[in-house]
């Protein structure tokens, strides 16, 4: 894909994050076994790779605003662009070293996701897209399932875990859903998930409660590659209601009027 030139900024500023994690998480690696733990380690990888990602980007556009999700939010002085990071997205899987884990950056215009880049080092899949021109994983389009059985189909969702207050809704979703289907996986990284979805890898992928910054470039992958994605809400938008719930079109309205009750 001949991207524009905010996409090619964009992918240099996740390779360059790509690099730094690349070489940290070779060394959570070796901290799993260390009484000291990796957790703060983690943390510094996570905040060293939002720092190149900004430098980068803001260097190329230094008028637009940003949000990420180490560094909070800062207006740009073109209060119609933003960029939305997550650095380090599926932080708890590189914590615990394991190979499931993607930088994510979002460019939105006028509140609408415009250009998006989800990069994961560990398998050098570069996923981008930009409004109206597609969706790519390195050289190759990017088309969602064409799966039009929900018993043929996966999905993936986010489990609530330890603080997390939306558990009985997601057990009453695994049970409506699990009986008709292929199976639900739980990767731990929503901006992967999403992009998967695009990819066709699974057909479809819901989280109750999540960032913009995890969902924003994936929001714009699975639409450029032929999906659905909406809030969990019907008719919501995912990134201000903080829910995703996206498919194919195929199923999306049989999915999502399950997710709904
Ligand atoms: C994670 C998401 C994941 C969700 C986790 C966490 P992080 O983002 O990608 O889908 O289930 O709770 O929010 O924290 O790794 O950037």
């Amino acid at each position: 894909m001949q991207g524009s030139a905010n996409l090619n900024v964009m992918v240099k500023a996740a390779r360059a994050a790509g690099r730094s994690l690349a070489k940290d998480f070779r060394e959570v690696e070796n901290l799993q076994v260390s009484s000291k733990g990796a957790g703060d380690f983690v943390s510094r990888a996570d905040v060293a790779a939002e720092e190149i990602v900004r430098d980068i980007l803001m260097e190329a556009r230094p008028n637009y605003g940003w949000v990420g999700e180490e560094s909070g939010a800062t207006e740009g002085k073109d209060p119609t662009r933003r960029w939305i990071v997550d650095p380090l997205d599926g932080t708890t899987n590189f914590l615990h070293g394991l190979p499931h884990w993607a930088i994510s950056i979002a460019l939105e215009h006028k509140g609408e996701i415009v250009a998006a880049t989800i990069f994961d080092p560990a398998k050098d899949e570069m996923f981008v897209a930009e409004k109206g021109q597609g969706a790519w994983l390195n050289a190759s389009r990017l088309r969602v399932s064409d799966r039009r059985k929900m018993i043929e189909s996966i999905f993936a969702t986010g489990l609530p875990f330890a603080g997390h207050a939306d558990l009985p809704d997601v057990l009453q979703d695994l049970a409506r859903l699990l009986p008709t289907c292929a199976g639900v996986r739980r990767y731990g990284a929503a901006a992967l998930d999403l992009a998967y979805v695009a990819a066709g890898r699974y057909e479809g992928y819901w989280e109750r409660s999540i960032n913009e910054w995890d969902i924003a470039a994936g929001v714009l992958l699975v639409r450029e590659a032929g999906g659905f994605v909406e809030g969990v809400e019907a008719g919501s938008d995912p990134i201000s209601s903080g829910s995703v719930l996206s498919a194919n079109a195929s199923i999306f309205e049989t999915f999502s009027g399950l997710i709904r009750g």
